[in-house]
């Protein structure tokens, strides 16, 4: 029997879906892959009800994301945003299903005048710790429209500054590097360096993208164990050879990259590749989906940490009351946020303060879309006309023959 709300709000409507292609500046962050473009892409679904509310989901760019947003459309429009399960049963993909059902959540909050992680379970803490993501990064894209005063970072000694820079402005007391940039000794040094000038107190995680062999991940693990590593994500590709450094090391290991559906748990329990999976809400199919995957971590033994890629506030806001719900969130969330120049929603509401965002209060995800920056980002993404993400084409404008092979090293 349908319970109770639904008769009470049975009226609420879908009257509308949006489907809105944004592109935000991006620094050139270098990464195993190549570089990032001058822009960064995302979606914004704007789902309107009959009642006049609006609710907001964010997913990640490119042009089959756009394509399965337009063509899920027909099956979300007229819908109560309530009835989640019918949705999902329309629009199975994970990945298109993601941004509806934030929306959705956003539009039940608003409806019931609560915060989304009280749709979630309710909150288990009141404020939400970060780590800072620190990247390798080459100069200013010659064309690229926003601030970019971070410089060339491509040396250890460059990389300390940055991270000096995210603790004074942010006060991150975890830090992530990422790696699979420089030869793996240059990347070990520059972990040392860390250490020695950032002292014994600030978690320190790297995360290569797969780029390396077994073995250069086990001689990685060996030199950089003595530093005290938070944990070591996914520094080589697949279950199997993830199984494999870590049946040889004595560190955690993690991922977002070779467990990354609900069909890969299995395996992911009987060969034992990770300790630490990172969820991620658009990737797991929403937030509720998320919910269930740690409740499974923390069933099996398995920590649980959260992945990140560049995104605006509607995504950051998603991601805060997701952690908030999680009482089985073991590590401090990683988040690209502080790369961003200029977000999409109205105002500033995401301050970090000593590393950490606190749980909006407010009913719904607590943003709403400032349409000027929003039409600006519309216009930046036809205006660069890039719609799909290229890190190795653009590094190829550097480095002509850059090949990005995998494993490297
Ligand atoms: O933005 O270059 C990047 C990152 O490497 C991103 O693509 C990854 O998805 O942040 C990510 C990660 O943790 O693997
Ligand atoms: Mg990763």
């Amino acid at each position: 029997m349908a319970l109770s709300w639904k008769g009470a709000r049975s009226q609420v409507r879908i009257t509308e879906m949006r489907v809105t292609p944004v592109a935000m500046a991006d620094p050139p962050l270098r990464n195993s892959v190549g570089v990032h473009q001058p822009v960064a892409l995302r979606v914004v679904v704007q789902l309107a009800t009959d009642e006049g509310l609006t609710g907001l989901g964010e997913a990640y760019g490119g042009s089959a994301r756009v394509a399965s947003l337009e063509a899920a459309r027909k099956c979300v429009e007229g819908k109560d945003p309530f009835q989640l399960f019918a949705i999902r049963r329309e629009v199975p993909d994970p990945g298109t299903f993601s941004p509806i059902e934030v929306a959705c959540l956003d539009l039940a909050g608003q409806a019931m005048g609560r915060p989304v992680c009280d749709l979630l379970g309710g909150r288990v803490r009141d404020e939400i710790p970060f780590s800072g993501y620190l990247f390798y990064k080459e100069e200013r894209h010659p064309e690229y429209d926003g601030v970019d005063d971070w410089g060339k970072v491509l040396s250890p000694e460059a990389m300390v500054g940055e991270a000096r820079r995210f603790i004074r402005e942010y006060g991150f007391e975890v830090l992530k590097l990422k790696g699979g940039v420089l030869p793996p000794d240059e990347e070990v040094e520059t972990l040392r360096q860390m250490r020695e000038s950032l002292g014994p107190d600030v978690g320190l995680r790297i995360d290569p993208n797969g780029i390396w062999t077994v073995d250069t991940s086990i001689r990685v693990a060996e030199a950089i164990a003595p530093l005290g590593i938070e944990y070591y994500e996914d520094p080589t590709i697949g279950m199997d050879a993830m199984a494999e450094v870590r049946r040889a090391i004595d560190m955690p290991l993690a991922t977002n990259m070779c467990v990354t559906s609900f069909a890969h748990l299995p395996h992911a329990v009987s060969k034992r590749p990770v300790d630490v999976i990172l969820v991620d809400h658009h990737v797991w199919g929403g937030l509720r989906e998320c919910v269930r995957l740690a409740q499974f971590c923390a069933d099996f033994g398995i920590s649980t940490s959260m992945h990140s890629n560049s995104h605006y506030g509607i995504s950051l806001a998603a991601m805060v009351h997701l952690a908030a719900a999680m009482p089985e969130l073991t590590y401090a969330c990683d988040t690209h946020y502080p790369w961003v120049v200029e977000d999409i929603v109205q105002g500033e509401p995401f301050t970090f303060r000593d590393g950490k965002l606190p749980v909006p209060t407010a009913p719904g995800l607590g943003v709403a879309l400032d349409e000027e920056k929003f039409a600006s980002a519309a216009e930046r993404y036809r205006r660069y006309g890039i719609t799909d993400r290229d890190d190795a084409g653009e590094m190829r404008k550097r480095v002509p023959d850059w090949d990005p092979v995998v494993p490297r090293w």
